[in-house]
């Protein structure tokens, strides 16, 4: 297998073009920027200090005083011009990606698309911010709804989506008439500008408020003044459980609103009556897709035993075949872990899980170290344990997939709740039962519940996000957008009286 590696003047030298191309001035300073495909350096930045924070709340809450009274249907058109302008650099949007991130050119491709999509979703919502009527209980009454812009939002990113979870939470907020500063990975400093820079031609174009969209490179520090800052109405976080341990109460505490998307330990159900073939092409996917780095990364396989055997010899000739490499590379499937840690983590969990008494009978090995050191490309595992053990319970953030038996439906459903997070989960099944049974309240506990498909690469429409220990929140689409916005409930008397609610007599 040809890992076909770039050498590191490559590597650079496509940085620094594709960032010229978009037009995008780098803050020349001192943070090493690495690339995972060759972990070598490709950018060296300045990064702001928390005194930053302060500053760019300010301005975003001067621009949102111009920006909530502009017509939401006006707000859209801004964001209608921002997605054209996403599709017309898509190519090199994606080469940051993959450069940054490490994912193959069809994934990076897929993340720009869903920036893509978000907008021509949100531009539909902006005209679509409904509120409801509701009958009065009194005569010449009127009781309603209104949907109003809530304020300054601040959004922090994680490394694997560095694009997609902020157009998300940006094109969103931006038609309900929010500002939007964000806090991106300090791994992924390019692909932040690059995309922030699309969305401020677009401001321009519309002469609309420059800080309606602001971007911070820094460090933890930073994130946690954003966290803190009492004029940041809501906060949108994604990543770790722990990181959201640690932002969720700091929201609370000031009364802001937070909207976490955090781990995931995501199952799929695998029943005597699934299509075999389908079912392997869906783990596969969501398994060893992104080289295991999306929260929703399938994580589990609960496979009746009398299917288990067959399903993991079909995974397991798979996975001997799967293109590991440059991600650039047409063909590749598999690109590198984003870190020596990222790694460490899967190495250590394999070796807890197979002294448990599980068995690799996949992959595990770390590949390509001879001609990229510094890079960490792994051949995706499968282990196969007996019981979902402590370590199967936990996230592992590498494509390390553990397959595990289930005799009765039920307890298969009791394996894939009893974990502490609750984002994604499938079943694949040709028994309806089974299926409507999965869907149901008795079914997957998960924010995300899917039938014969996988349980990543979900679309933008829908809500997303999960329960337990994933946070809670959604985003993207749907009515996640409520999020964004603070309701008014309004009784208008017209009646010319003062009937009181409730029947209650204070006449004086
Ligand atoms: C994430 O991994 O943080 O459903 C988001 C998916 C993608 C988004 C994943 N649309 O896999």
């Amino acid at each position: 297998m040809a890992a076909n590696i770039p050498d590191q003047e490559e590597l650079s030298a496509l940085a620094e073009s594709t960032m010229a191309r978009l037009g995008v001035q780098v803050p020349q300073g001192e943070h090493v920027g690495c690339t995972p495909v060759n972990g070598g350096a490709i950018s060296r930045l300045a990064h702001a200090d928390v005194s930053s924070v302060d500053e760019a709340v300010q301005r975003a809450q001067d621009a949102f005083r111009a920006w909530r009274r502009v017509p939401a249907p006006a707000r859209g058109a801004l964001v209608k011009r921002w997605g054209e302008l996403l599709t017309e650099h898509k190519d090199d949007l994606a080469t940051l990606v993959s450069l940054e991130v490490g994912k193959i050119t069809s994934e990076a491709r897929g993340e720009v698309q869903e920036m893509i999509d978000v907008c021509d979703f949100a531009v539909g919502l902006s005209r679509q911010l409904y509120g409801r009527t509701m009958p009065s209980e009194r005569p010449g009454h009127r009781l309603m709804e209104t949907w109003h812009p809530l304020g300054v939002v601040g959004v922090i990113s994680a490394f694997n989506f560095p694009a997609a979870v902020w157009s998300w939470n940006t094109a969103v907020a931006l038609v309900c008439g929010d500002p939007v500063i964000w806090k991106p990975s300090e791994l992924t400093p390019l692909t932040s500008l690059a995309c922030a820079a699309t969305l401020q031609r677009a401001i321009a174009e519309h002469a609309a408020p420059t800080a309606i969209s602001q971007v911070i490179i820094g460090g933890a520090d930073v994130g946690r003044a954003l966290v803190e800052h009492a004029g940041v109405a809501l906060l949108s976080a994604t990543g770790s459980t722990r990181m959201g341990r640690a932002v969720g109460p700091l929201v609370a505490e000031r009364f802001g609103r937070s909207l976490l998307e955090l781990g995931g330990n995501n199952a799929a159900v695998v029943t005597p009556s699934a299509d075999l073939d389908l079912t392997v092409r869906g783990i596969v996917f969501s398994a060893a897709g992104t080289a295991g780095q999306r929260c929703t990364t399938m994580r589990r396989v609960i496979a009746h035993r009398s299917v288990a055997d067959e399903l993991t010899e079909r995974l397991v000739s798979v996975y001997e075949r799967l293109p590991i490499g440059n991600p650039m590379t047409e063909g590749t499937l598999v690109g590198p872990l984003i870190h020596r840690g990222a790694y460490e983590g899967m190495q250590s969990a394999v070796a807890t899980a197979t002294g448990e008494g599980g068995s690799l009978v996949a992959g595990g090995g770390r590949v390509f170290e001879d001609q990229a050191p510094h890079a960490y490309y792994v051949q995706p595992a499968i282990v196969r344990t007996a019981e979902q053990s402590p370590i199967v319970s936990r996230e592992t953030f590498a494509p390390l997939l553990y397959v595990l038996p289930y005799d009765e439906f039920d307890e298969a459903i009791a394996i894939n709740n009893d974990v502490p997070h609750g984002l994604s989960s499938s079943v694949f099944t040709n028994d309806q039962a089974e299926a409507e049974l999965f869907v149901s309240d008795e079914g997957s506990d998960c924010g995300i519940v899917n039938v014969n498909i996988g349980t990543s690469g979900a679309e933008i429409g829908g809500a997303f996000g999960g329960e337990k220990e994933t946070g809670g929140g959604r985003e993207s689409g749907s009515d996640a957008w409520r999020a964004y916005m603070r309701r008014a409930t309004n009784t208008v008397n017209f009646s010319g009286e003062l009937p009181l609610a409730q029947g209650v007599d204070f006449t004086v």
